[in-house]
């Protein structure tokens, strides 16, 4: 759908602009329609007890019918995705993707409910607002030159490519570790000034190769986490959202965009952090809550943390 976007008129934004998610963010097409495709997919699979997009103002019950050709009464899961990240690019053709992660279901969820949720609905929020070391598997999928599908069940990071001669994902990259120190660091520098010293003062030092490694960075910023992330995964770097005075909190999410990705980056030997919080540990009190963001290369986001520490 990404790719044929331009020839099917799925560009721009829904309802011509009317269309406005929980964040207040003018929604694409696109969003919608990939944020309905995934919802159907998953929901095809019998295995998923709730879901959270970004596109859904509230988590998911995903009751699924005894008629549903996959219905599995056992194991259920709960999935948690961004289904377009990055899709303010899309209609200029710049690599876009889908970001999700996976945990456990708890079907009995004890639910303290003070709200004016129903019982369900609480039973929903509990069971997605877990923090990342929860997650079973994470992953995304790159929309760019190729289609590259990454992701983690807890033993590894494993990347495939789309092969589309056969339909089918192969693997590509067994295995990715991410180099312990790199000489990239990816950021909006636009929001440099509004920084927090620690972040901007290790940044001026990899600039000036004057940092630990004594490493002169060159910098490289896509603007769509996946495609940033990837790069990052392969060539190593550090890449991030981070806090600054505008927002304290960054612009990612903590559930289905910093959680999954920093258990990928964790899984391939890298480091994810908000300054002063192992990003995996923080447990989410909202759905859509934003979180500041450093990952990648551990001696590097290390030399940010130490930076914070000593401040
Ligand atoms: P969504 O597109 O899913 O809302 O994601 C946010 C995002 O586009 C990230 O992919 C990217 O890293 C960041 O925002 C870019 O933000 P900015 O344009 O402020 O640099």
């Amino acid at each position: 759908m990404v790719k044929r976007s331009q020839l099917t008129g799925l560009t721009g934004l829904a309802e011509g602009g009317g269309s406005i998610n929980i964040q207040g963010e003018e929604q694409k097409q696109l969003d919608v329609m990939t944020n309905e495709v995934l919802k159907r997919a998953l929901r095809f699979t019998g295995k998923l007890g709730v879901l959270a997009s970004e596109e859904e103002d509230v988590p998911v019950d995903v009751p699924s019918r005894k008629t549903d050709v996959m219905f599995d009464e056992t194991s259920k899961y709960v999935a948690v995705f961004d289904p377009l990240d990055g899709s303010s690019n899309v209609d200029a053709g710049i690599p876009t993707g889908t970001i999700f992660g996976i945990f456990e279901h708890e079907e009995e969820c004890v639910v303290e409910n003070s709200s004016d949720m129903t019982e369900d609905e609480m039973k929903c929020l509990v069971n997605t607002l877990k923090p990342g070391t929860d997650l079973i598997a994470s992953g995304y999928c790159l929309y760019s030159s190729s289609c590259f599908f990454v992701m983690t069940i807890g033993n590894g990071v494993y990347g495939f490519t789309l092969d589309e001669n056969i339909g089918e994902f192969v693997l590509s990259h067994p295995n990715i570790k991410i180099p312990p120190t790199s000489k990239i660091y990816s950021f909006n520098e636009a929001n440099m000034p509004q920084w927090d010293p620690p972040m901007r003062s290790t940044v001026e030092k990899w600039r000036l190769g004057t940092g630990a490694s004594g490493n002169q960075f060159s910098s490289r910023y896509i603007g769509s986490m996946v495609g940033d992330v990837h790069r990052t995964l392969l060539y190593g770097g550090v890449f991030g959202y981070p806090s600054d005075k505008k927002n304290k909190n960054g612009k990612l999410r903590l559930l289905y965009e910093g959680a999954p990705m920093s258990y990928l980056m964790e899984q391939a030997g890298g480091l994810s952090t908000t300054g002063t919080e192992r990003v995996l540990e923080i447990v989410p009190e909202e759905v859509h809550q934003r979180v500041p963001i450093v990952m990648g290369s551990r001696d590097d986001v290390q030399e940010i943390i130490d930076a914070y520490k000593n401040a």
